[in-house]
């Protein structure tokens, strides 16, 4: 990944010159889109910048670690601000404040990000597709703006990292990250606690609904794995959305398939869909294009309307994945 200097230095200066600043995390937020939230925070508050971290929607319990997480809002006035930054947000409908105040976007606005289907919207964008995350951007800056990174700001870009390689088991694993990754534990990263949270506090609520999408799990004629929750399950299960995370990861595993597909349905009748392949010649984020998301190659999502049934047999194609 080589930042272009001119952009560096463009977002450095509007850091400078702004005095109150909201930086936004995407829709269904993930430690990636969290933790470079945190990470410039800490920046732009040492510089003495009056902060606000902002997601439209409830940061997941395996995250709440970090207590730092618990001062997000999930709405502001937008004449309170003077600078907008986005981070991990693929679109303006994943950062989501840009549809709901629309004149934010002509403002100033950073976009710092690497899904491949950022459109580079805002006033200053970053779109990094071969960052592995988008801690690893935010990073990157530092190392460009000579700016120290403490022990805290290590733990939030390392959790990041952790997060968007899949525990640096994804093909976006390669020895830079690594590298990274033990330059960010020599300066303190408590690798120890994300490991603890991601992986050793599964709640029961959660183990249940994976039971139910394991066992919903059907392989198609044309070797696509499909597994699906819906919304009477989510609360047979009393579990949420988030109690979903890592099981599109687990699915995909399944040897026969070419990619996999989890659905979830909720009372408002949107479905959600993530995809996974594990194979290098399978692109699913053009299928999650041709029903309106978007994402990487290997890994990616979107949501229709609709409402989500358990059915006996479902028929997946690349025009209509139910
Ligand atoms: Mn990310």
């Amino acid at each position: 990944m080589e930042i272009p200097e001119a952009t560096s230095d463009r977002i450095y200066k509007t850091l400078q010159k702004a005095q109150k600043i909201a930086i936004i995390s995407h829709r269904h937020p993930d430690p990636d889109t969290l933790c470079s939230n945190l990470a410039l925070r800490v920046l732009l508050e040492k510089m003495g910048k009056d902060v606000t971290s902002a997601c439209v929607d409830p940061v997941p319990e395996n995250c709440l670690f970090l207590p730092e997480l618990k001062t997000f809002v999930d709405d502001f006035d937008p004449k309170d601000f003077d600078l907008f930054i986005s981070v991990d947000a693929g679109s303006t409908a994943q950062a989501a404040f840009p549809e709901k105040y629309p004149s934010i976007l002509k403002k100033n606005f950073i976009n710092i990000d690497h899904h491949p289907s950022n459109d580079h919207y805002g006033t200053l964008p970053l779109v990094m597709e071969d960052a592995a995350s988008t801690t690893l951007i935010i990073y990157e800056l530092f190392g460009m703006w000579n700016e120290e990174i403490t022990i805290e700001t290590a733990t939030f870009l390392l959790f990041g990292l952790y997060f968007d390689t899949g525990s640096f088991m994804h093909s976006n694993t390669d020895a830079g990250v690594y590298k990274i990754a033990s330059e960010l534990m020599r300066k303190g990263a408590r690798q120890d606690l994300i490991v603890q949270n991601l992986f050793k506090k599964h709640s029961i609520e959660k183990l249940k609904l994976w039971g139910k999408a394991l066992d919903s799990a059907q392989l198609t004629d044309n070797r696509v794995i499909v597994a699906g929750v819906t919304a009477q399950e989510f609360s047979d299960c009393r579990a949420t959305s988030s109690d979903l995370g890592g099981l599109i990861d687990y699915l995909s595993t399944a040897k026969e398939s070419k990619f996999a597909t989890l659905l979830s349905g909720d009372d408002s009748g949107q479905i959600k869909g993530s995809l996974r392949t594990r194979h290098d010649n399978i692109d699913v984020s053009r299928i999650a294009r041709d029903l309106g998301g978007g994402g990487h190659k290997k890994a990616s999502g979107f949501s229709i309307k609709g409402n989500l049934k358990r059915k006996t047999h479902w028929s997946i194609t690349d025009k209509n994945p139910l």
